[in-house]
């Protein structure tokens, strides 16, 4: 079965750390717990792509590319963790920057399920993502003033936010069914409340006092697992409900 065959792959890849990791360790336990659960979820969500109805499946497909992509880094991140104690940062930001144009492509498809939209709204929101992504690395790598960066970075986030909530979205709405409501509201409040625990990490990581490494990666992982993880389950769920009411 071919799901089996991608779960041995998964299982036989090396664990890429070559310390232990320390009780004490935090942040070391985030990164554990968040690389076991993304790649619980990658499965997951490819093996119940059977159980749902073809409009759902690529979103469920895109649910899970975001989580096994993210894996893959996690795997690295860690190991960058254990060993050094020191922010993964450029493995972080090359998940980023292909799993956030994912998660733009997912909410592209619920949207496109409730109402009309024109494809240049994909193309502000991508835009908008790659600002937020290049302003944040440039800050967090020490290559640009953190403050600025963190600014610059920020504008383009309420700028993707803007462009979500304008447009006639919210009215259409109305009129999709419960299950796709429920999915869309979720979009809503993931771009706004869910990646707001980003910018969160980025000032008691770089904006307070000293850098802090621990305080930036553990509020990391805890939003990808909020905004990749759960998010994936909540759509999930609603394709698993509107499937089986039809
Ligand atoms: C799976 C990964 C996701 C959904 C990552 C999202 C990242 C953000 C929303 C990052 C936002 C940032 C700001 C709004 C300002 C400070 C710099 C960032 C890049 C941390």
């Amino acid at each position: 079965m071919k799901y089996l065959l991608m779960l041995t792959g998964l299982m036989v890849m090396p664990s890429f750390a070559a310390g232990d990791l320390a009780a004490d360790d935090m942040t070391g336990v985030s990164f554990w717990l968040v690389t076991a659960a993304l790649l619980a979820a990658t499965v997951f969500f490819f093996v119940e792509r059977d159980n749902v109805s073809s409009k759902w499946k690529t979103s469920l497909t895109v649910s899970g590319l975001v989580t096994g992509i993210a894996f893959w880094h996690y795997m690295y991140m860690r190991g960058v963790w254990v060993d050094t104690q020191t922010s993964p940062i450029v493995y972080r930001y090359i998940d980023w920057l292909l799993t956030v144009p994912l998660l733009i492509v997912e909410f592209y498809l619920i949207l496109r399920a409730v109402t009309n939209v024109a494809s240049s709204l994909f193309t502000k929101l991508f835009v908008g993502s790659l600002v937020m992504l290049i302003f944040g690395y440039l800050g967090e790598a020490g290559n640009m003033n953190a403050m600025v960066a963190f600014v610059i970075a920020m504008l383009a986030w309420l700028y993707m936010i803007q462009v979500l909530y304008s447009g006639e979205g919210a009215a259409a709405a109305k009129q999709a069914s419960p299950a796709v409501q429920t999915a869309y509201k979720t979009m809503m409040l993931i771009i706004v409340v869910g990646w707001a625990v980003y910018p969160l990490g980025y000032v008691l990581g770089h904006l307070v006092g000293d850098t802090n490494p621990a305080s930036l990666n553990i509020v990391y992982n805890f939003a990808d697992f909020v905004n990749k993880i759960l998010f994936g389950l909540i759509i999930w769920h609603a394709a698993v409900t509107e499937s089986q009411g039809t």
